[in-house]
C-alpha cells in the first residue's frame, strides 16, 4: 500500500477537554506520523467553507458554529494507507456506533461533537491539506 497523507482536525470538544495528547497517541500507536500540526481558531465563515460539501444538510449551521466555538488542532498524518487507517482509528461518526478503542468511542460527546475530522478520500485529503497548510509547512 502506498504512503499517503490525510488531513485531521482535533475538534473543539476535544481541545476544550485537553485531549490533544491522548488523541495524538492513538494516531502514533496506529503507525500514523504527525508531519504537520497547528492550533488555530476558525471563524464561522472558514468552518463553513471547509464543510461546504455539507451546506444542504440540516446540521450545517450547528456544525459551523461548533467548529468556530473554540480552537482546533489541524494536522497532517502520514503513513501506509493513511486515509483509511485514520478513518479506522477515528471510528464511526456517531460515537454510539463507534468500535471499542476508537477515538470517537472513547472521547466523542455526540454525533456532532465527535472529537475528530479525517479526510475520506485521496482527492479530499489533497484539497483539505492545501486549505490549511502551505508546502513549506510539510516537512515529512
Ligand atoms: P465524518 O466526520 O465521520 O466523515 P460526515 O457525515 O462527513 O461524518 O459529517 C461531518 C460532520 O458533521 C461529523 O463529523 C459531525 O461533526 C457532523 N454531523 C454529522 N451528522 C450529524 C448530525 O446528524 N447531527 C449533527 N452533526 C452531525
Amino acid at each position: 500500500m502506498a504512503t499517503e497523507r490525510t488531513l485531521s482536525i482535533i475538534k473543539p470538544d476535544a481541545t476544550r477537554r485537553n485531549l490533544t495528547g491522548k488523541i495524538n497517541a492513538k494516531f502514533e500507536d496506529a503507525g500514523l506520523r504527525i508531519v504537520a500540526q497547528k492550533r488555530i481558531q476558525l471563524t464561522k465563515a472558514q468552518a463553513g467553507e471547509f464543510y461546504a460539501v455539507h451546506k444542504e444538510r440540516p446540521f450545517y449551521d450547528e456544525l459551523c458554529e461548533f467548529m468556530a466555538s473554540e480552537p482546533v488542532v489541524v494536522q497532517v498524518l502520514e503513513g501506509e494507507g493513511a486515509i483509511a487507517k485514520n478513518r479506522e482509528v477515528m471510528g464511526a461518526t456517531n460515537p454510539k456506533d463507534a468500535a471499542a478503542g476508537t477515538i470517537r468511542a472513547e472521547f466523542a460527546e455526540s454525533v456532532g461533537e465527535n472529537s475528530v475530522h479525517g479526510s475520506d478520500a485521496a482527492d479530499t485529503a489533497a484539497q483539505e491539506i492545501a486549505y490549511f497548510f502551505s508546502g513549506l509547512e510539510l516537512v515529512g
